[in-house]
């Protein structure tokens, strides 16, 4: 019997974490709330403001999944995560689901056992400059000293692009974007690197945004979209019909304001989008009318993005690559049905 017990302890130490694993939606749901992690503080995508309350491009899609879990997007904790943390954080469990804008890679998903279930933003790497160095193009960077954050894609994309180039570099590190803003206003660099939404935002938190320009030159893909942890297919499941059906929502004309009349549609993708055909929310532990909480409550995709980044945004960045598959783009989910 003595020998019995390990084993019988092992077994039961496995059992007991098979089934937590799997467990996501439901401590989620026990808790009352999801918990997200989002960015410290990047205009357009995740920001807190005075009254402590969180917006942004991110910060809607937790919204968004709490709409469709609790019907309520007010049921999220957020935990700020600097680039460093982000992972480690979602790996340990401290957060439910990352939303971070952060880029998609084969080493993160490999390093870290998470898993990136679809791509809401479509980014680019770029550099923004002060005008007064009169450059046209990323190629005269030469002898730059170069401003960028630890813990992300930017820096590695950088030197590749400078060496591939035979141009010479300084990297200045900074911890994040006040410290990273002071560096270049400073002028501790003379070039500031990273994706091209976060050179948007930065821009217009400098005292004179008017001073700097972003160079055309786009040196990488960074495919930003939210994570999971690989071990919950269920939860992935949830994070990624979540963005298509917000994608799906907009390229069938379905949006907060048009909600209550496509209840009333007799189209049938329509149909399967709202759930008054079908049944797609319950097999994901979701009620049938999942998407029609998340729309009513955050919109569709363009809605999200024009609000928060796009035209209706103070970053005012064209929609680009993220306009829909059917409208130039190449934001495209697949179907419901
Ligand atoms: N998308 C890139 C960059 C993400 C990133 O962390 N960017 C910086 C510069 S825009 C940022 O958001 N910093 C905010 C902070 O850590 O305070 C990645 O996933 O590595």
């Amino acid at each position: 019997m003595r020998k019995m017990i390990p084993l019988l302890a092992l077994a039961a130490a496995v059992g007991v974490s098979g089934a937590a694993q799997a467990q996501t939606l439901k401590s989620v749901q026990d808790r009352g709330s999801l918990i997200c992690g989002v960015n410290p503080g990047l205009d357009g995508f995740a920001a807190k403001d005075s009254n402590g309350q969180w917006s942004g491009f991110d910060v809607d899609f937790c919204r968004a999944l709490a709409a469709a879990i609790f019907n309520d997007p007010s049921k999220v904790q957020y935990v700020p995560l600097s680039a460093e943390a982000r992972f480690d954080a979602l790996k340990n469990k401290q957060i439910d689901v990352l939303a971070r804008n952060s880029t998609w890679t084969m080493g993160r998903e490999n390093d870290y056992g998470i898993v990136f279930p679809g791509v809401t933003y479509y980014d680019g790497q770029a550099f923004l400059v002060p005008k007064s160095r009169n450059l046209q193009s990323a190629l005269e960077l030469d002898g730059s000293k170069v401003c960028v954050q630890p813990g992300t894609t930017t820096e590695p994309n950088f030197i590749d692009f400078f060496e591939t180039n035979h141009m010479k570099y300084e990297v200045v590190h900074e911890p994040g974007i006040p410290e990273m803003i002071a560096a270049y206003q400073g002028g501790q660099c003379n070039v500031m690197t990273t994706d091209e939404s976060g050179l948007f935002a930065m821009r217009l938190q400098m005292a004179k945004p008017g001073d700097s320009m972003i160079l055309p030159d786009v040196i990488s893909k960074e495919p930003l979209g939210p994570v999971v942890r690989q071990d919950d297919m269920q939860w992935f499941n949830i994070v990624k019909w979540v963005s298509f059906a917000m994608i799906n929502a907009e390229e069938l004309g379905v949006g907060s304001k048009t909600i209550d009349d496509a209840l009333k549609s007799q189209k049938p993708a329509v149909k399967r989008l709202v759930g008054t055909e079908g049944d797609f929310g319950k097999p994901l532990g979701l009620t049938n009318d999942w998407a029609v909480r998340i729309i009513r409550a955050v919109g569709n995709y363009g809605e999200a993005f024009n609000r928060n980044v796009g035209v209706n945004s103070k970053l005012g960045i064209p929609r680009g690559l993220n306009e829909l598959w059917d409208n130039g783009g190449i934001q495209y989910a697949p179907p419901i049905r």
